[in-house]
């Protein structure tokens, strides 16, 4: 089968964001299905992680071991994990024609260690554009729901197993965090896109695909799933 995407040498990079049980690895997992299913090549990756260096990294973030680091050493980490992330699995990907789904991106860094944990933003900006270079995601989903919200799923799901580094924060932390990721929304119209993530897995990845179509037209009107 001819694929456009390929022909043209790079597949698109959709990131998801947002708090803490949003939802994000489940509409993430679904998109992914969705594009295969639409005749696209896709892949499904997370951040921390993706990569099996960036995956140690992640084993040392949520336990808390780099928290004495403070808000910039930890983001350093984080910024470690992506350059490791990008250079073995979404660059390759991407120059192979691939969709690339993450759960997760560097808004995450902005929003956790800049904006909620008071790393200097000027700083978190900088070192972004040393990790990230040119693999800027096409589109970001922002799965936005009351932080209240997404903590109770989160612990219902762990099933009293202990809270990890970021779940344990205080509700002015996450508070602090959605309000990050709407400003970066309303900074960035054009990529960023809010979902309304208390409603139905259902009726989320619905208006997830209607915008996937509207920010791809001519890869994915002709081919829907
Ligand atoms: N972090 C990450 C930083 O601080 N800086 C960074 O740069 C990066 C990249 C990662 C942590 O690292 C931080 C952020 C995080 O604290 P993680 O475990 O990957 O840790 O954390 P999350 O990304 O928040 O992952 P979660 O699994 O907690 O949340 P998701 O992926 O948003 O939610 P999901 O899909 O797993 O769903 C959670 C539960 O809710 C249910 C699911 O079935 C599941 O049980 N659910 C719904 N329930 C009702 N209605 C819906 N619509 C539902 N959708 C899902």
């Amino acid at each position: 089968m001819s694929d456009p995407t390929a022909a043209s040498g790079r597949g698109r990079f959709i990131t998801f964001e947002g708090g803490e049980g949003a939802g994000k690895s489940t509409q993430a997992r679904r998109l992914a299905a969705r594009l295969e299913t639409a005749g696209r090549r896709a892949i499904v990756t997370r951040e921390p992680g993706g990569s099996p260096l960036a995956e140690t990294i992640r084993g040392v973030i949520l336990s808390g071991k780099a928290s004495a680091l403070g808000p910039m050493g930890e983001a350093i980490l984080f910024g470690a994990a992506r350059i490791d992330h990008i250079d073995k699995l979404i660059a390759p990907a991407l120059a192979a024609g691939t969709w690339v789904v993450c759960d997760r991106f560097a808004d995450s860094t902005r929003a956790y260690q800049g904006a909620a944990g008071k790393a200097s933003p000027d700083l978190i900006a900088e070192l972004e554009k040393v990790v990230v270079r040119e693999i800027k995601p096409d589109l970001t989903i922002l799965m936005d729901l009351p932080p209240q919200t997404g903590l109770a799923r989160a612990r219902k799901r762990a099933a009293g197993a202990a809270s990890d580094r970021f779940e344990s924060e205080d509700l002015a932390f996450h508070n602090a965090l959605r309000d990050a990721f709407l400003d970066i929304a309303a900074r960035e119209p054009g990529r960023v896109k809010i979902v309304d993530a208390t409603e139905t897995e259902d009726a989320i990845a619905e208006k997830i695909w209607t915008i996937l179509r509207d920010a791809f037209p001519a890869e994915l009107a002709a081919r829907d799933a």
